[in-house]
């Protein structure tokens, strides 16, 4: 097995894709989604590897909607779970929302071990393994499947790392989607309607702290003023002024 030494310079980084192949080695990640995560970590250092302002913008708005929302669902996936088990058990815990394993390569067995992991890190309910009856229209065969009880009934969804298909979905059928993706162009981010161009971990770390300093009255307002198209516009100034600013500061230091 190989070590990571302590002080390599991106470690962090070195041990989530170990945390990735461990979970393919056991059935819980896709191949796929090894490439998914490439192309995370890729938008990941456009943004610097830190929660920009207008990610934490859209995470307030995730969060205020935890306090409006009648039937919240927290939808993990196979990197989901791997990446951040334990803050998905906690936001769940805080907000009350209902935890449901929902997958783009569904089988029983992943369903089940993705389960088990969260389990592991103290969920008390997890949705959508044996109870995935329930279709969304538009979403070809086992792709389409949910729990009667989850996604099927929720008024808001919460996912994360995910294929464009889903969050246009359940954007059709009336659900309010927050997505957290890294790629602030995917067909996920442009559908959602709370999309969040940050790190699965770090958006759920702050949607939970945002969520508990939160009142319902505020929470109303937050949500009346988000506008995602503006989250989306401000995220990609961001990215460009930033390219600017590292390209200038290479120009500097060559004069
Ligand atoms: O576990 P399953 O069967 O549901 O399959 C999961 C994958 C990821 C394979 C599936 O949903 C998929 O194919 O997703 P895509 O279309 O590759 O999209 C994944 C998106 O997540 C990409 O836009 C990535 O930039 C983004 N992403 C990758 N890693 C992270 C991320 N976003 C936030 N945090 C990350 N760590």
């Amino acid at each position: 097995e190989w070590i990571i030494p302590e002080s390599h310079p991106r470690r962090e980084s070195l041990l989530e894709r170990e945390k990735l192949v461990e979970g393919m080695c056991d059935g819980v990640v896709v191949p796929q989604g090894l490439i998914a995560h490439g192309r995370g970590e890729c938008f990941d250092y456009l943004l610097g590897e830190t929660s920009i302002p207008p990610a934490l913008e859209a995470e307030r708005a995730a969060a205020a909607m935890f306090h409006l929302a009648k039937h919240p669902v927290i939808s993990v996936n196979g990197n989901v779970a791997v990446l951040a088990a334990r803050e998905v058990v906690e936001l769940s815990e805080a907000t009350g929302a209902l935890i449901e394993v929902n997958l783009f390569y569904r089988t029983r067995e992943r369903a089940k071990a993705i389960a088990d992991l969260l389990y592991a890190h103290g969920a008390r309910q997890v949705l959508g393994v044996d109870d995935a009856t329930a279709r969304i229209p538009g979403l070809d065969s086992m792709r389409g499947l949910v729990s009667p009880n989850g996604i099927y009934k929720a008024d808001y969804v919460l996912l994360g790392i995910e294929d464009g298909d889903r969050t246009e979905a359940l954007v059709r059928i009336g659900k309010t989607v927050a997505a957290i993706d890294l790629n602030p162009l995917s067909r996920t981010s442009l559908a959602a309607s709370i999309p969040i161009v940050d790190h699965i971990k770090r958006a759920l770390t702050n949607i939970k702290r945002y969520y508990e300093s939160m009142s319902r009255e505020e929470a109303s307002r937050v949500i009346n003023s988000f506008n995602p198209r503006k989250v989306i516009a401000d995220t990609l100034l961001y990215i460009r002024n930033r390219l600017e600013t590292l390209a200038r500061q290479l120009m500097y230091d060559y004069r």
